[in-house]
């Protein structure tokens, strides 16, 4: 590949699918490229994220603008960058870590690097010819995810009364991936009808499932089955379900105590919890678990894992940060058997994939996720289909944000033709 300079790197204030400021950047190359990026931002964030900057300025979006960010990148991280070769991408990542200095890049924003290291990325592809999926992931780039789509929302996402974050329909028994988008768009429809005939709420949440007020946790379970089968499927052959606690939501401390406020039973232990979640994989047809303990309580995690990690994938969200210190952890005590990956949890592109490289090389899984703050732009549909880790979370099927992401799994997929591949595995 001959040498193709970056010529400039600017940025701007957009909105984000909560109507929260956020960055995105313009790249140019010397060979007259120029593409574009914007960062995602989330609401149920783990302690150890990479520090999403912005202003605390009180009169502009309540403190949440991103001027300095957008700043930064145009006076502080941009220039340094200008003359370097678009291909070099862990080269142009180290220079902004080293621009930033700190461990997790709050003196110049993850999202700031976050957005020129997307740019940076998509510009290099356009400049190739070459698809997004196909430069990150090589020509053996041709697996698409299996959508696990968050179509019951709770927890931070939504203001009903579910504790658990998200409640996920995973169609891993189609034969396409345009197939296992209809299945799911059609379980979200018949979804939709059962609520309205329960007189429940059929508003959505922030990812785009409903939110509605539920009698119990597993209501929200036992609809969905119903759902599932009224729309023509088999719950567990046709389409699973996986969840997202996002425990540190209703974790009363990181010692392993827990108040799962919907349920009454007031302060409970990460024992009770876990054997909960185990009366509910024997009962249902549950293929994943996310954050089922909170962030701090690594003990409980552990145990959660040796209990279900035979049966189901148990994902860290929240304690590993997408940040292969904490995966790292993770491997040596058994934490979990997989990793979610947030592009700005850890805040380049470069340092997502040595994420991703470290759990492939542990035998783990690795579950690609956007973030509950999203916008239009569709980095993370191909950069699923890059680490070909054969799933992905990118919410329901509703909210032009996450609907973006799966037009562009389908462009894809029609693209590869006869190559594309769709399983889980
Ligand atoms: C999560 C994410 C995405 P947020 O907890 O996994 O679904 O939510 O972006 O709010 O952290
Ligand atoms: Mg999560």
């Amino acid at each position: 590949m001959t040498k193709t300079m970056i010529s400039s790197i600017r940025a701007m204030e957009i909105l984000d699918s909560r109507g929260n400021p956020t960055v995105r950047v313009f790249v140019e190359l010397d060979d007259g490229t120029s593409s574009v990026a914007s960062v995602p931002s989330g609401a149920s964030t783990g302690e150890n994220e990479a520090m999403e900057l912005r202003d605390g300025d009180t009169s502009r979006y309540a403190g949440k603008g991103v001027l300095q960010a957008v700043l930064n990148v145009n006076e502080k991280l941009g220039p340094p960058l200008v003359g370097m070769d678009v291909y070099q991408q862990p080269l142009i990542d180290r220079a902004m870590i080293e621009l930033d200095g700190t461990s997790n890049k709050s003196k110049l924003g993850a999202n700031s690097i976050l957005g020129i290291s997307m740019a940076v990325a998509r510009a290099a592809a356009l400049s190739s010819g070459i698809p997004l999926y196909q430069y990150l992931g090589g020509v053996g780039a041709r697996r698409l995810t299996v959508p696990c789509m968050n179509i019951i929302n709770g927890g931070e996402h939504a203001d009903n009364n579910v504790d658990i974050q998200e409640f996920m329909a995973v169609p891993l028994g189609a034969p396409t991936f345009r197939e296992g988008l209809r299945y799911v768009s059609e379980t979200f429809h018949t979804l939709k009808n059962i609520l309205k005939d329960r007189g429940l709420a059929t508003s959505v949440g922030d990812e785009g499932g409903f939110a509605p007020n539920l009698s119990s946790n597993e209501d929200a379970i036992e609809t969905i089955i119903q759902a599932i089968e009224k729309a023509g499927y088999k719950p567990g052959a046709d389409i699973a379900i996986a969840v997202d606690s996002a425990a540190n939501s209703f974790a009363v401390d990181m010692q392993g105590n827990y108040d799962l406020k919907w349920s009454g039973t007031g302060v409970m232990r990460n024992d009770d919890l876990i054997a909960m979640a185990e009366e509910w994989v024997s009962k249902y047809p549950i293929i994943l678990w996310e954050d089922p303990l909170a962030e701090g309580d690594w003990e409980g995690f552990q145990k959660f894992t040796r209990r279900l990690g035979g049966k189901i994938e148990v994902v860290g969200d929240d304690n590993f940060v997408t940040n292969t210190q904490y995966i790292h952890r993770g491997i040596e005590e058994g934490t979990a058997n997989s990793s979610l990956i947030k592009l700005n949890q850890i805040g380049t592109v470069t340092e997502a994939i040595e994420a991703v490289r470290m759990c492939r090389d542990a035998g783990w899984r690795y579950f690609i996720s956007h973030r509950s703050g999203e916008t239009e732009d569709t980095f993370l549909a191909d950069f699923a289909v890059a680490m070909d880790g054969g799933h992905l979370k990118t919410g329901s099927v509703c909210r032009g944000e996450r609907i973006s992401k799966y037009n562009r799994l389908l462009e894809i997929e029609q693209e590869l033709g006869e190559a594309a591949l769709y399983y889980w595995s």
